[in-house]
């Protein structure tokens, strides 16, 4: 809906970001006419979602890299925003090779495939190689080198693992610049380039890059470094950094990278996490020159595809959940299963609300500012229902048992119930809607109102509470997730018919 509109000649209107919601550290690559796509996917199970592409504005989701326990293991205890850090994906000798880290405990570890949709092998454990935001790159004699935030480079055996060496470092970014990470190595023409990000994934975020005649430098820096930033700027688009690059089959060059789209007055919060935005790259005596980077984007000199919209409603008739659906940790099919009650999704308790780190509940991310999400519930055998999660300790929802409707809201170590309703007997409609804050009349004013409520037997929405939206925000909340909205359970078994999310402008 919102990715392509009507401009008010009739032209096509093409929105960046181009893969929106929670969808950071971006990492691209192209294999003839498709580009394939990977972000970070942080406590969130099954995790690094994967897209593909034929022109690089519009995206499809064909699968998640690691969607078993044997690839992906996120204890209970394991922190929120903490599990999948900032994969790489690349294309070597006929495979798809994938390297990200756990940052939960298993470090990094690496994936192949042969078809990106998947599956993909099981892990290939990298015990000698410490640090976040792995790197690969291949020299033109199959030499493979690892590059890690700091920045430093090991040559490893991806086949095995095992590193060839010991790590040696390459290049800091900008002096005094802090967190130089997310290296991403690249031979074009004469020379190696070494992009980074530096700055810190906050408001002063950037990408710069150095190159040399080797893979493992010297490099030297580009004198206009940073490539790209939008820190101390008004622009709608902030926090822009992490990015890696890919040239389209045409010999063209682009960026995708992150970015966030702050709402509200002073100081701006972004409740849709970092997502992925897309730029034009010329150059320009061997370096990179980023292009403007616009909500609006400028059409590829290429054909556009046809965009794929994704439905509206879910109606859980088909056995296998989508790849946008995702769970805190583990899903287990105990616990979620579409066999229960054909047609329903059937979520069965583990902990007794959202503020549990098991707790089962499986949502999809919001990824437009303005949005309304509805679902038809039935508590007759638990309590469960609707809610829009941003980590254990920050989450709004509606929750229905077969007495009453609640609206419970955890914000940090605070938690209320702010309204009841009595239950209107059987399966009921509860809703979600978000309106982001389009005009600013107070610099206090939050990012969006989210409200709560259900629908009565007429299909009348009963608003049971409007909240402000700042407590859901990473600006609050911390961390490098973004809101997810969905379905859970906190006692017995809650069964949910559909799951309807609309996005709108704004
Ligand atoms: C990631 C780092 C970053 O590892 O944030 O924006 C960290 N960049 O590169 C978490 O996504």
């Amino acid at each position: 809906m919102r990715r392509l509109s009507s401009a008010p000649k009739g032209d096509t209107v093409l929105s960046n970001p181009v893969i929106p919601g929670f969808h950071p550290d971006p990492s691209v690559c192209r294999v003839g006419e498709d580009f394939y796509l990977v972000c970070s996917s942080f406590e969130y199970y099954p995790g690094v979602p994967v897209f593909h592409s034929r022109d690089l504005v519009h995206w499809t989701q064909i699968g998640n890299a690691l969607d078993r326990p044997s690839q992906l293991r996120l204890p209970p205890d394991s922190a929120s925003s903490g599990g999948l850090y900032a994969p790489t994906l690349r294309h070597h000798d006929g495979r798809f090779w994938l390297i990200v880290t756990n940052v939960s405990g298993d470090g990094n570890l690496l994936f192949t495939a042969t078809d990106p949709a998947g599956p993909w092998s099981d892990p290939i454990p990298l015990p000698g190689v410490r640090g976040i935001d792995p790197d690969l790159a291949w020299d033109d004699d199959g030499t493979c080198w690892c590059t890690v935030a700091g920045v430093s480079q090991v040559r490893i055996d991806p086949h095995t693992g095992e590193t060839l060496g010991e790590p040696q470092p390459l290049w800091s970014g900008t002096p005094g610049a802090k967190a130089p990470e997310a290296p991403h190595l690249h031979h074009i023409g004469d020379y190696w380039y070494l992009l980074i990000a530096e700055g810190g994934t906050e408001r002063c975020h950037g990408v710069s890059i150095a190159r040399g005649r080797t893979p493992q430098g010297p490099f030297e820096p580009c004198p206009a470094n940073p490539i790209l930033t939008h820190r101390g700027t008004d622009h709608p688009i902030q926090n822009t950094g992490h990015g890696d690059l890919v040239q389209g089959p045409d010999g063209s060059w682009w960026m995708v990278f992150l970015g966030v789209r702050p709402h509200g007055g002073s100081p701006g919060w972004h409740v849709l996490g970092r997502e992925t935005f897309l730029a034009p790259v010329t150059w320009v005596d061997g370096w990179p020159v980023v292009g403007e980077v616009s909500p609006v984007l400028s059409p590829p000199p290429w054909p556009l595809q046809e965009p794929v919209p994704t439905p509206v409603r879910d109606d859980f008739e088909h056995g296998e959940l989508a790849p946008r659906w995702i769970s805190p940790r583990s899903r287990p099919v105990e616990h979620c299963t579409t066999e229960e009650r054909p047609g329903w999704l059937s979520l069965r308790a583990r902990g007794d609300s959202l503020d549990d780190p098991e707790a089962v509940f499986v949502g999809r991310r919001q990824q437009d500012p303005t949005c309304r999400v509805r679902t038809l519930v039935d508590p007759a055998a638990g309590r469960g229902g609707l809610a829009v999660r941003l980590d254990e300790r920050h989450h709004y929802e509606i929750e229905a048992t077969r007495e009453e409707v609640l609206v419970i809201a955890r914000v940090g170590p605070l938690r209320s119930v702010l309204a009841s309703h009595p239950a209107p007997g059987g399966p009921v409609v509860l809703r979600v809607e978000v309106a982001a804050t389009r005009e600013v009349r107070d610099p206090r004013q939050g990012p969006d109102t989210v409200s709560l409520g259900l629908e009565d037997a007429e299909g009348r929405y009963v608003d049971l509470a409007r909240l402000d939206g700042r407590y859901l925000s990473t600006e609050v909340a911390g961390g490098f997730t973004g809101r997810v909205i969905g379905m859970y359970a906190a006692a017995g078994t809650v069964h949910f018919d559909w799951f309807d999310y609309s996005g709108g402008e704004g």
